[in-house]
């Protein structure tokens, strides 16, 4: 019998495939290996059963991939919500912006999640969010304590592959917990740590949503690579410089050095806030230095 399905783990050569019944722990086929292909989470794939009773078989297709992230490893996700913290961790913008690079070069869906609200730190909530929605973001507000933001992200999930990513530490687990308690994510807190969480962050998997819909809960990152990034696509990454691209005078413009630029006088006219065009400038230069070497 030959089934289709959604690649939700793998562990130590095994996939496990969900089907609309049932899921089907499944090798991966000799050719996928000469073809130098490796499964990944996410991958539509076809399957033949090997056995009903024991629910074995073998992926025998991956449909193309729509997209695919490196940090999760994971394929044709539809979304991802980047989580911070208002405190505790302070929220590093810099890391943020080096994260949404990746994504942006992905052409993925972003949402950025400000997580501990209940925290107090207005001012600095309020700053961060405007500069986060005039660069052309969703900026989500929630706290794990006074459940804001929950249900409405919650609602952003539904019948969606989302990954929830961020550093460690900031809720990301906790958040999933509150959208889905069934979930029962480890968390940073102690009491939940005794309780023994039914899965922990190390494995990527996608955790199915009672509403419909899969989210991948990441352990966080504390650094970003960005030195692959082609330093002629830096600019279009930083989505809200777009509409300005074409009024720079020069065709190679790096908006920096040039004259007549239209991002640096964007940034003048206060289009484009300050603290993004020098996130560029040292994204810019962070990635002409190591061609360098
Ligand atoms: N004050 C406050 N603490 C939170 C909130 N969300 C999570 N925490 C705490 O932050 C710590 C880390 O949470 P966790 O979900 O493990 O973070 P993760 O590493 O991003 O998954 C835990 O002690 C949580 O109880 C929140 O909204 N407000
Ligand atoms: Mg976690
Ligand atoms: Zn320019």
């Amino acid at each position: 019998m030959i089934l289709e399905g959604t690649i939700i783990k793998g562990i130590a050569g095994f996939y496990y495939v969900a089907t609309e019944q049932n899921i089907y722990e499944c090798k991966a086929r000799g050719k996928f290996r000469n073809e130098d292909i490796t499964p990944m989470i996410g991958d539509h794939v076809v399957i033949q059963i090997s056995s009903q009773e024991t629910n074995t078989g073998s992926i025998i297709d991956i449909t193309p991939r729509k997209n695919l992230l490196i940090r999760p490893p994971v394929s044709n996700v539809d979304q991802v919500i980047i989580v911070f913290s208002i405190a505790q961790p302070d929220p590093n913008l810099y890391l943020l912006d080096r994260f949404l690079l990746l994504i942006e070069e992905q052409n993925l869906p972003a949402y950025i999640c400000f997580n501990k609200v209940d925290l107090k730190y207005q001012n600095a909530l309020i700053e961060m969010q405007e500069i986060y929605k005039k660069a052309g973001y969703d900026v989500i507000i929630t706290s794990t304590i006074t459940k804001e933001g929950v249900s409405l992200l919650q609602n952003l999930l539904i019948n969606k592959i989302t990954v929830f990513a961020g550093p460690s530490g900031v809720g990301k687990s906790s958040l999933l917990n509150e959208i889905q308690p069934s979930l029962q994510l480890k968390t940073g807190d102690i009491s939940y740590k005794l309780k023994r969480g039914k899965h922990t962050t190390r494995h990527v998997e996608l955790l199915p949503l009672e509403n419909g819909g899969y989210v991948i809960d990441t352990p966080g990152f504390t650094s970003m690579q960005i030195n692959h990034l082609s330093i002629e696509n830096l600019a279009y990454y930083y989505r809200e410089f777009q509409p300005y691209l074409s009024s720079c005078q020069f065709h190679h413009c790096s908006h920096i050095h040039e004259p007549s630029c239209g991002v640096k006088e964007a940034v003048k006219q206060g289009k484009i806030t300050l603290q993004r065009y020098e996130s560029y400038v040292s994204m810019y230069n962070e990635i002409q230095q190591q061609r360098r070497w």
